[in-house]
């Protein structure tokens, strides 16, 4: 018997712990929905999800999940998949394209989550704090917007600043590497308040870093990311860690609903939103058991 459906899923790649989670997640409800699911994973490179989405037209698929590594240069492949009436959902992150090219996009809001990570740091510090950021990706919407809703909320307070901000690519090793950098420069970990990590793996490299520096993660300098995988959970119970800002990564019910719903010649919100909680070492040890 065919599929209801049939999709295709272009996925950024590997890069986090966050993403092989949602990969997992969105093959598996594919799987206990009954749809045919093409994957195709781009290892970072726009140009191969730009092929993947280029042959998931070709072969006649009923929608596409897209997750955009970059922010800019989808108009061109988006206005194809229109032209074929082939409707794209964008998951996780956005683009910078007019909205009536795809579908909607299943994501959470980047700056809010900046913006988060901010306030509860002024809190812990009473706006006084030198802070080193690790960057997401260069170009995705995630790095640009979760600095940009971080940056929103400091500048209110004169004395907190970022001191060094570098792209560790939201990968574990670039994390752990540019912590070395920062901690080996002028200043060093004397100087520094707080580390904000635009995902939780660079983090944890960073956590490395700064053991293998003789620093204490948590205590010498104050660690706050964002995605909450079970590894910031176990770093919080163990005292490694002190704050992740929640990312669901069970993406694809909603996006093959939203395909679902344009099918039956429903209105489809143009956002659908999947913001989560700060959460703190206090409740980490029962969240690491729940989702290890
Ligand atoms: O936070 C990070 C990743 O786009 C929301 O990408 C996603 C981000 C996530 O690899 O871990």
């Amino acid at each position: 018997m065919a599929a209801d459906l049939t999709l295709g899923f272009s996925q950024i790649g590997s890069e986090s712990g966050w993403r092989t989670s949602e990969t997992e997640s969105i093959k598996a409800e594919a799987e206990r929905r009954g749809y045919d699911l093409k994957f195709s994973d781009a290892q970072q490179k726009q140009e191969n999800q730009i092929k993947a989405v280029r042959s998931f037209i070709a072969q006649g698929v009923d929608g596409i999940l897209l997750a955009p590594v970059v922010e800019t240069g989808w108009d061109q492949v988006l206005k194809e998949a229109q032209r074929a009436n082939i409707p794209v959902v964008l998951i996780d992150r956005g683009v910078a394209a007019d909205p009536s090219l795809y579908l909607t996009k299943v994501a959470s809001d980047f700056k809010e989550e900046g913006a988060l990570a901010a306030s509860w740091l002024a809190a812990q510090t009473n706006g006084r704090c030198n802070i080193v950021e690790l960057q997401g990706s260069v170009g995705s919407s995630a790095a640009i917007d979760r600095k940009t809703g971080f940056d929103s909320v400091i500048s209110n307070f004169p004395n907190m600043t970022i001191i060094r901000s570098q792209s560790g690519n939201f990968t574990r090793a670039g994390g752990k590497e540019v912590m070395e950098s920062f901690l080996k420069a002028e200043g060093g970990a004397k100087n520094i308040c707080a580390l904000f990590a635009h995902n939780d793996d660079m983090a944890l490299g960073a956590i490395l870093a700064m053991k293998e520096a003789g620093i204490k993660p948590s205590k010498d300098i104050i660690v706050v990311s964002i995605d909450a995988v079970p590894d910031i959970f176990k770093a919080m119970a163990d005292g490694e860690a002190n704050a992740t800002i929640e990312l669901n990564p069970h993406l694809g019910g909603p996006a093959f609903d939203a395909i679902l719903a344009h099918q039956k010649g429903e209105n489809v919100d143009k956002w659908i939103k999947a913001n989560g909680p700060l959460y703190l070492p206090d409740t980490a040890a029962a969240e690491y058991a729940k989702r290890k």
